[in-house]
């Protein structure tokens, strides 16, 4: 099976707060759907959970009660995202059903613990997508916290096993240099943890949850020698639906664990 994330960068407009990009999710949801692969999707937040979360530092846990507003808010953005997505998966033909993460995950001092996997399990067992997506969520030593798309990745890894983990974004994979201040930077077909050492950080700096470095230091922990974790452009068509199928398309492939 594969597990997909589809991110926030490609879901939404990171740049407006609360902005869904229907078009592009409803495309992915039959790229998806056409390639006939067993696939699990997990979510990123996007503008809906990364405005205000980072205007809160939620992502520190409690340091005052002016953000608790803010994580009420916050999970009902993402449930309202989460929802869209949903419906996009509906409306192109696969049985999906909302799982927010807190009701299967704890967080300690950030650390994700699956509490209840019966949930996920029972849906896929029934051949139903369980979609979960990044999300503030109670820490048991820092009252809360936010749990990251690519947290879940890992955690959902070590529960199915997939031979193929695909992180989809708005850029072609992993660049030299941020391609935006160095245009003509040369794109990374495979990136190992020495090679990421030596790559400049890059990432969004409205991004709570770490950025491409943080996400290409998730992909490396994902990897086993009979899985593929990958990350490519959701944004030009058809280029999931390829992957998927197993054509080499553009993207960065991580390879050989994080060291
Ligand atoms: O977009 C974080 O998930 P990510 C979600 O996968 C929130 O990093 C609520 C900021």
């Amino acid at each position: 099976m594969i597990l997909i994330k589809l991110g926030g960068s490609v879901i939404t407009d990171k740049t407006q707060y609360r902005t869904f990009n229907r078009d592009v999710v409803s495309r992915l949801c039959k790229e998806i759907k056409d390639s006939g692969e067993d696939v699990i999707i997990v979510h990123g937040g996007g503008s809906f959970g990364h405005v205000l979360a980072k205007e809160y530092s939620l992502q520190d846990g409690f340091t005052g009660p002016e953000q608790v507003p803010a994580v009420a808010r916050v999970q009902h953005d993402m449930r309202e995202l989460n929802l869209m997505v949903i419906d996009e998966l509906l409306n192109a033909g696969i049985p999906a059903i909302s799982v927010p993460p807190g009701s299967c995950f704890i967080i300690d001092e950030g650390k994700l613990i699956l509490d209840r996997p019966e949930i996920v399990l029972s849906a896929s067992r029934l051949g139903i997508m369980p979609v979960m997506f990044g999300d503030a969520v109670f820490d048991r030593s820092k009252v809360f916290g936010i749990c990251s798309g690519d947290q879940l990745m890992e955690a959902l890894c070590g529960l199915y096993g997939p031979n193929k983990a695909v992180f989809v974004s708005d850029v072609d994979g992993l660049y030299e240099k941020d391609p935006k201040t160095n245009p003509g930077s040369k794109l990374l077909a495979e990136v190992t943890s020495e090679l990421l050492e030596r790559v400049s950080g890059g990432g969004s700096v409205d991004d709570v949850t770490g950025g491409v470095r943080a996400k290409m230091e998730a992909m490396l922990r994902m990897t086993a020698p009979e899985r593929e974790c990958v990350l490519v452009n959701g944004s030009v068509p058809g280029r999931l639906y390829s992957l998927l199928k197993g054509e080499k398309v553009i993207s960065t492939t991580a390879k050989g664990g994080l060291r």
